[in-house]
């Protein structure tokens, strides 16, 4: 069949809208008429050329959501008209990584995956005979992809595409970060380093968990008034700080007897590498846990004294919010329908599939929170 998608064909060229050729569901697979996609960071970073995953020509996109339109041989979880979210982190639930319970990196496809290949090592999308790879497994900058059902999330059908796309990747990861990988508790402090389409949803996390206090910092001032509509306390412009930035937000955590100062969590949600290093050392000596959540581009080192490990700060990270795709986003799914979480205000534009390089221009530009293109 043939599918409208936009084209990555070279890294940091803006994508290009055609007609591809794609070839129906195998084995184990899904047809999926994707309905809107957010456009995440991270398609940014791999357009821009700084994944050293990179591969072009390829179709980005893995902030999806659509309707099962075709199922290959040997299909069981999934059928036709069928409401689902694809999965950049897909969920065997037979890998070891899986069945380890310690772990959402189900390992079940990844080294195909990141080959921007299908997991029979082939590409179903082509244009003029020549293949065109697939991106996180999903590319959904493309009006139909195919999918392993493994990485294919079910969900409730009465959920708006356009907003629930954003749990692919963005609500999921944030969220997932605070509850899953951190495990925050009542009561928390919590600083919060960029404050985009993952950051806010960090913040949103943060006040379910009930923090009580949420730095949020940021070098664009707009993003002030963004974080205090999801709970943010607290904000801080690194450019406006006189002295350094850690000491400072050391100095703004002091609580309690022994005055010490640093946050119970902290998480970086830019991917600079700088910027990961103040969060781990403005955590709080003994217990200060800093989650990783940015990507940082090729040949990028993170660094730090080991006397702030030695001195209990613990330096983790998490992909897709430590979230397992096919069992979690269902019920993030319904915690959206039920009220629980916020989505529709983070989504600041929308735009037809044509028009998605404005979509990053407003990444560029700080103009957005999330962009989504609508079918
Ligand atoms: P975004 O562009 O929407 O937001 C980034 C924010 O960081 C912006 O508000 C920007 O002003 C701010 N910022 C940039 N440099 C800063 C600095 N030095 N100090 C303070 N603030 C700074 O991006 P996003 O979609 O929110 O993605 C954020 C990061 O998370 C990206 O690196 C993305 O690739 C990554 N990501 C990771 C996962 C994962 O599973 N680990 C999932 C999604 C996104
Ligand atoms: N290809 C990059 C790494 C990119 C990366 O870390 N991706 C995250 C998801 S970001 C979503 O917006 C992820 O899931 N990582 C786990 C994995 O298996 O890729 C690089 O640096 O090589
Ligand atoms: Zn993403």
């Amino acid at each position: 069949m043939e599918s409208r998608a936009a084209v990555a064909f070279e890294a940091g060229k803006p994508l290009e809208v055609a007609t591809v050729r794609l070839e129906g569901p195998k084995e184990g697979e899904v047809l999926v008429e994707i309905k809107a996609t957010g456009i995440c960071h991270t398609d940014e970073f791999t357009r821009s050329g700084a994944d050293p995953e990179g591969i072009f020509p390829a179709i980005l996109g893995h902030e999806g959501a659509g309707v099962v339109v075709d199922v290959g041989p040997g299909v069981r979880s999934l059928r036709k008209g069928d409401h689902v979210i694809p999965l950049y982190t897909p969920e065997c639930r037979e890998c070891p990584s899986c069945l380890s319970r310690k772990t959402n990196l189900c390992t079940a496809i990844r080294t195909t995956q990141g080959q921007g290949l299908m997991p029979d090592g082939t590409s179903r999308f082509s244009l003029d005979g020549k293949p065109i790879h697939h991106y996180m497994g999903t590319s959904t900058f493309s009006n139909f992809t195919v999918l392993p059902e493994i990485a294919v999330a079910k969900i409730r059908e009465d959920a708006p595409f356009d907003k629930v796309c954003y749990i692919g990747c963005g609500v999921t990861t944030g969220i997932g970060a605070v509850i899953n990988t951190a495990k925050v508790e009542a009561g928390a402090t919590a600083v919060v380093f960029g404050l985009g389409g993952i950051g806010l949803n960090v913040i949103q996390g943060l006040r379910l968990a009930g923090a009580d206090m949420i730095i949020g910092v940021d070098l664009n001032n707009d993003k002030k008034e963004w974080g205090e509509r999801f709970g943010m306390t607290h904000f801080v412009n690194p450019k406006e700080v006189g002295s350094d930035l850690v000491p400072h937000l050391v100095n703004m955590t002091k609580r309690g007897a022994d005055q010490i100062g640093g946050a119970d969590y902290t998480f970086d949600c830019t991917g600079n590498v700088t910027v990961m290093r103040q969060a781990l050392e403005c955590a709080h000596r003994g217990w200060g846990q800093s989650i990783v959540i940015g990507v940082a581009p090729a040949g990028a080192e993170i660094s730090t004294r080991p006397f702030q490990l030695v001195t209990g700060r613990v330096w983790k990270g998490t992909a897709f919010g430590g979230a397992r795709g096919r069992t979690d986003v269902p019920k993030i799914v319904e915690w959206y329908m039920e009220g629980k979480i916020e989505i529709d205000p983070m989504i600041t534009h929308t735009m037809p599939l044509d028009d998605i390089n404005k979509g990053f221009d407003l990444m560029h530009h700080g103009e957005s929170i999330r962009s989504v293109v609508l079918f």
